[in-house]
């Protein structure tokens, strides 16, 4: 079990410290509740309460996100936001009745209880040791402060606000609350009472004084006429749930929905629950609980009522207990190794730990090994028998000779070509295809037959996502570090980092990547068939980690979301043009998002063009337009410019001297393309 430390305040101003200490602190002053750096992170938070006791403003700042609660509205860098909201380094949720805020950079958590009118509790939840140099009134490692000095250090005064003695007022409720709940109270009924009537000076909110004794009370295993009793003192009423919810003191966090419908046990706290057997339905407004059979279901927007079916390009669908249970997907889905990002064959999404050399698939008689150079692919290899293939930016080759964007290299069992000036494709004998793209960035799709199993960072292509973890030497691991690092070659470290590298960097990549997630922009089309949040997130790192070109890094994330979009049959359209994204390309070419290579070369003008019997889809890249072709050197010619192909070489159209044997030299013509016969036998020199 991690260690875990909490720190509290609730009331019109009791702190409980990491080390379980209680005091009451009287003030309208921002008070700092805790202040410390980890991991390169920075986190603050405070708290500032009206003279009713009623937070009126709770600040919390982690790795300079600032989440603000002032007035009952809750805002995120500024902007009010609904929940759940999910953002690069935090997310912020529903926990039963609370609100809770998890940080994705530090094992933080903070969870208060709000009101229209203010936060009555808040509890800051760190799950890992303390660290060094902690500040706030929460306490630090071996807090050996006083009281007094922590309120002097951590009570931020303005001028304005009062920070007044805490003076213990006689109070009904705390007596009678003491005589009522001695038992229950045990060891806690000195502290109980001493804090008690500090905490009901004169002109409290009712909700404070509730939260109160909640606080003190919600451990009690009380019978509800037990319950009754100390509600008559207190005059607090049940927590109030919307809808045909239920509440519970103890019960999941999270209700079961038509989304979610099993009952999560892993968090018990105060909680709505729907009645018994119920789930909430929350794919319509409000809050109304159904029986999982009665769930509607959503697809773009759209409630599809139970039983009703829907079809897209690779399955059909039925909605079934709220849930889409679909066909076998008609689609082959590669393995997909976009810089870190990976998906496997069978769709597990997960980030390499390193900068490393990797297998990343192996089958019986090939193996693809990727080479990384800080975040990206330098180079990959394809070992195919005896053959070593190399790809690398802009670049092929089969051993040492290149293969150039007009050739095409054909052995026993590969075949390999340029599909634009972006993709190379790569077709085996064996029915295994790899596409790598090239520029800007390395990146590399590969597919495999259905009943092919392999092994490596693609996991194992069994439609069985659970054993995608699969390590070098058998197990099967729960998470991705242990299983990357075993399909490693030579020395490597774990060295990914999660922050960006610089601030300019971070407001760069939230500006551009957002782009991605806008709901009326260019992608928004696709977000109902293509989750964009896993795309975003990549966005976000791979253009945080950059040094230079991060509008490329942009493009780069962008157009992996395009393509991911493409494979489901949503074409996005002119996307690069609207972001910024369009590449210039060499020489004359023409950049566009429907490239083939089937008869685009003068190659191709030669003799029958391979490349028209392999099935493939369109790729974006640069190219020649309808009605020329790619010339070497590189070029879109006519077709009477082109050059023509010979066993040895390429020559531009005219006449061209081969020499023969010894003493003779043959002159052919090459027009158009096509090599004439023998125009002139030369005489002997
Ligand atoms: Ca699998």
């Amino acid at each position: 079990m991690e260690e875990q430390n909490v720190c509290k305040t609730f009331g019109s101003g009791v702190m409980q410290t990491f080390n379980t200490t209680m005091f009451h602190v009287k003030t309208t002053c921002p008070v700092t509740m805790t202040h410390f750096s980890h991991a390169g992170v920075d986190c603050f938070i405070s708290v500032q309460r009206d003279p009713n006791g009623l937070m009126k403003r709770v600040e919390i700042l982690v790795n300079k996100v600032a989440t603000i609660i002032q007035n009952g509205i809750l805002t995120v860098e500024g902007n009010s936001i609904s929940l759940p909201y999910d953002h690069t380094y935090q997310k912020v949720y529903a926990f039963g009745i609370y609100t809770r805020l998890t940080s994705k950079v530090l094992p933080l958590s903070v969870t208060w209880y709000s009101l229209s009118e203010g936060v009555t509790l808040l509890w800051v939840q760190l799950d890992r040791p303390l660290v060094d140099g902690m500040t706030g009134i929460c306490g630090g490692i071996n807090s050996s402060e006083t009281q007094a000095k922590l309120l002097d250090r951590n009570v931020i005064h303005d001028g304005i606000c009062v920070t007044g003695d805490s003076q213990p007022v006689d109070d009904k409720i705390c007596s009678d609350i003491k005589s009522n709940a001695r038992e229950c109270l045990g060891k806690r009924l000195f502290i109980f009472e001493q804090l008690c009537k500090k905490n009901m000076y004169i002109n409290v909110h009712k909700s404070v004084k509730c939260s109160f004794c909640e606080e003190f009370l919600h451990s009690c295993n009380y019978t509800y006429a037990q319950l009754s009793k100390l509600r008559n003192i207190t005059s607090c009423e049940e927590h109030h749930c919307p809808g045909d919810l239920q509440y519970k003191d103890k019960g999941a966090a999270f209700p079961p929905t038509c989304s979610n419908p099993w009952l999560q046990t892993e968090f018990h706290t105060a909680t709505c629950l729907p009645p018994n057997g119920l789930v909430l339905n929350n794919r319509v407004e409000g809050y109304h609980s159904v029986k999982v059979e009665d769930c509607p279901c959503v697809h773009r927007g759209r409630i599809y009522a139970p039983g009703e079916q829907r079809s897209t390009k690779c399955q059909t669908c039925e909605c079934i207990k709220g849930k889409w249970i679909c066909s076998a997907n008609t689609c082959v889905t590669p393995c997909i190794i976009e810089g870190w990002f990976v998906t496997t064959f069978d769709g597990k999404q997960y980030s390499l730990p390193g900068t490393c050399s990797y297998v990343a698939a192996r089958g019986l008689n090939w193996t693809i090994t990727i080479r990384f150079s800080a975040m990206t692919i330098e180079e990959i290899y394809l070992d195919v028998y005896q053959e070593r293939y190399i790809l690398s930016l802009k670049s092929v080759q089969l051993r040492e000779n290149i293969i150039t964007t007009t050739d095409l290299s054909q052995t026993e069992y590969v075949t390999v070509y340029w599909q634009s000036s972006m993709f190379v494709k790569v077709q085996t004998s064996f029915g295994m295809k790899m596409q790598v793209q090239v520029s800007p960035e390395v990146q590399m799709y590969l597919y495999l037959p259905q009943n092919v199993t392999t092994t490596g960072l693609c996991g194992s292509n069994n439609n069985n996502t659970e054993d995608d973890f699969t390590t070098s030497s058998g197990i099967v691991e729960n998470s991705a570090q242990p299983f990357a690092l075993s399909w490693t070659l030579g020395d490597c470290t774990a060295n990914h980092p999660y922050v960006c590298i610089n601030t300019d960097n971070e407001i760069f990549a939230e500006d551009k990547c957002s782009q991605l997630t806008n709901t009326s922009g260019v992608f928004a089309q696709c977000h109902e068939y293509v989750p964009v949040n896993s795309y975003f997130d990549a966005c976000i790192q791979r253009t945080c980690q950059a040094t230079s070109g991060l509008q490329e890094r942009v493009c780069v994330g962008l157009g992996n979301y395009a393509k991911a979009c493409a494979s489901q049959g949503i074409i996005i359209g002119d996307w690069r043009a609207e972001t910024a994204c369009t590449p210039s390309c060499e020489s004359n070419l023409k950049f566009d998002y429907t490239m083939r290579a089937c008869n685009h070369t003068c190659r191709s003008l030669s003799a029958p063009d391979p490349t028209c019997d392999m099935p493939d889809d369109p790729v974006e890249g640069c190219g020649c337009p309808p009605g020329t072709h790619l010339n070497t050197p590189l070029r879109c010619s006519p077709r009477a410019l082109c050059h023509c192909n010979y066993p040895g070489g390429t020559t531009p159209p005219g006449p061209l001297v081969i020499d023969g044997r010894q003493w003779y030299a043959v002159v052919i013509l090459c027009c158009s393309n096509t090599l004439l016969v023998p125009v002139k036998e030369l005489s002997r020199k």
